[in-house]
């Protein structure tokens, strides 16, 4: 088959990038074209996403991926999920979209299940419970009467916005709708009760189409502009764990992932939902997937630590290169300072480390003071929390867990995957740290007709990467430092 190269915009909560890549004899050609940062635009008491500079920078991207002189068989977009645009009657962007850490809905879950209980809610889409999630979103504008929302029409979610902004085109795709817990992972449907408990009406959200759909072409003036001509854009797994999972380089089923880079993402892939009274009572979640699998995973607090401490170190004047912080945890002492990286003083504090060592203080543990007692005291506490999660996927998954797939940015954490392995006691493969943006290539592919299934997109994916494996190791110390974790984090006593 002869070679086909695709555009993959892959956007984050931090940074986004544009990846060529390309189908060469069974295996993939990545080269990254361009990365920004991507950073909450704070608009007084409120963070939004400047989606106006996010398009500027697809444009970048477009001009970037003429000058390699490749055709372009198609483009495909994907990013965090939850966060919507609202538009108008007449195709206008009402606004900036407003960015899932923003406090608008604090307390909107609790309020919004005076309405409707959280059972149903629970049962009827088997979404965790977080705030940010989109239903909440929309019921915490509702209540604020917002102005925006009053003259909107439909929401466009985030990649369904900006394949819009390309295509002049609306969708909404599948895998990004399901993390809104607007949608019924069984029929794959929206819940019209749950939208007119939230004060908005149903058609507020359109037809849901599936990962491979052609979404349209670019618009004149954008094929024009980039010289690309009118290439095609189309609907991958637009939520960037989608994606991600898709790409977990797995030859069998029995595998657990970790979906590493801000968020962690820790689950498995399954058939059918699950959905029950432990799950609910543990928040996991069932998120929509490639070819109608379905993505049990819970959330864990992850990288967004870290990088919350860099930014306020940065602010001292100190920047830390990946391999530094890696080994400046060698000269503190292990496990001396644990905590709950999903406690809830770190969703959005204002300086993370005071955060962390007032977590540290309360429970009276040694309070880090040094860059290095922070990092380790991050690295450790993950690792022990993604030993928390595995525990309880190990007990809820139809198929035993065989080996940790470690995906995304946070593979590339040589010690954090060696102590993700010591804590699980179970082998970590880490690889891709692409994953987000190698999942929505080969749906692509998929749909150009050079794959023609998961399983042959994952294979394509082992033939061209190389994997690093872990061994657990020092299995009596981590034992012991989980009991300290339990303890500490209390969360033996508590559910989730
Ligand atoms: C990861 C991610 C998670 C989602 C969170 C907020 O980037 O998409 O899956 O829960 O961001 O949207």
């Amino acid at each position: 088959m002869k070679n086909k190269s695709f555009l993959a915009f892959d956007l984050g909560a931090t940074s986004g990038r544009t990846i060529l890549g390309t189908i060469e004899q069974g295996r993939l050609q990545m080269k990254e074209l361009t990365r920004f940062s991507n950073q909450t635009l704070q608009i007084g008491n409120h963070s939004h996403w400047n989606i106006y500079s996010l398009f500027e920078h697809l444009k970048t991207g477009l001009a970037a991926a003429k000058r390699e002189g490749v055709p372009i068989t198609s483009i495909g977009i994907d990013t965090w999920g939850v966060d919507f645009a609202l538009i108008a009657e007449d195709g206008s962007i009402l606004g900036i979209p407003y960015a899932y850490r923003d406090p608008h809905t604090i307390g909107m879950p609790e309020k919004y299940f005076q309405l409707i209980s959280h059972e149903k809610v629970y049962g009827l889409t088997g979404i965790q419970i977080m705030n940010f999630n989109s239903l909440y979103q929309l019921f915490a504008l509702s209540q604020a009467k917002n102005s925006l929302l009053k003259s909107a029409k439909e929401i466009l979610f985030i990649p369904d916005a900006l394949a819009y902004m390309l295509t002049g085109n609306k969708v909404v795709e599948y895998t990004i709708a399901s993390t809104s817990q607007i949608l019924n992972p069984k029929t794959k449907e929206i819940e019209p009760e749950l939208l007119v408990k939230a004060g908005v009406s149903p058609s507020i959200l359109g037809d849901i189409v599936m990962p491979g759909h052609l979404i349209g072409r670019l618009r004149d003036d954008l094929a024009t502009e980039s010289e690309l001509g009118k290439v095609k854009v189309l609907a991958v797994a637009g939520h960037d764990t989608a994606s991600a999972v898709a790409a977990v380089p797995a030859l069998n089923e029995n595998f657990a992932y970790l979906s590493s880079g801000t968020w962690s993402l820790m689950g498995i892939e399954v058939k059918d939902p699950i959905i029950n009274a432990t799950t609910l009572a543990l928040n996991f979640t069932n998120e929509g997937g490639v070819e109608g699998t379905t993505r049990f995973l819970k959330n864990i607090t992850g990288m967004w630590l870290l990088e919350q401490c860099l930014k306020d170190w940065k602010k001292e004047g100190i920047t830390y290169a990946y391999e530094k912080l890696v080994q400046m945890t060698t000269s503190v002492p292990a496990f001396q300072s644990i905590i709950d990286p999903d406690y809830e003083s770190f969703a959005n504090p204002s300086c993370m480390p005071t955060a962390i060592a007032e977590y540290c203080w309360q429970t009276n543990q040694i309070v880090p003071s040094t860059h290095a007692e922070f990092v380790r005291c991050i690295f450790e506490s993950l690792s022990l929390k993604y030993n928390y999660v595995l525990e309880k996927l190990k007990d809820l998954a139809p198929f035993p867990i065989e080996k940790l797939h470690v995906i995304g940015g946070g593979s590339k954490n040589p010690l954090l995957n060696q102590w993700t392995a010591n804590a699980t006691g179970i082998t970590v493969l880490a690889g891709p740290s692409e994953a987000t943006a190698i999942g929505n290539i080969m749906i692509q592919a998929k749909a150009a007709g050079c794959v023609n299934s998961l399983q042959e997109m994952r294979q394509i994916i082992c033939n061209s990467i190389q994997l690093d494996e872990f061994i657990p190791e020092n299995q009596t110390i981590w034992n012991e430092a989980y009991q300290k974790f339990l303890t500490i984090t209390k969360l033996n006593q508590e559910t989730s």
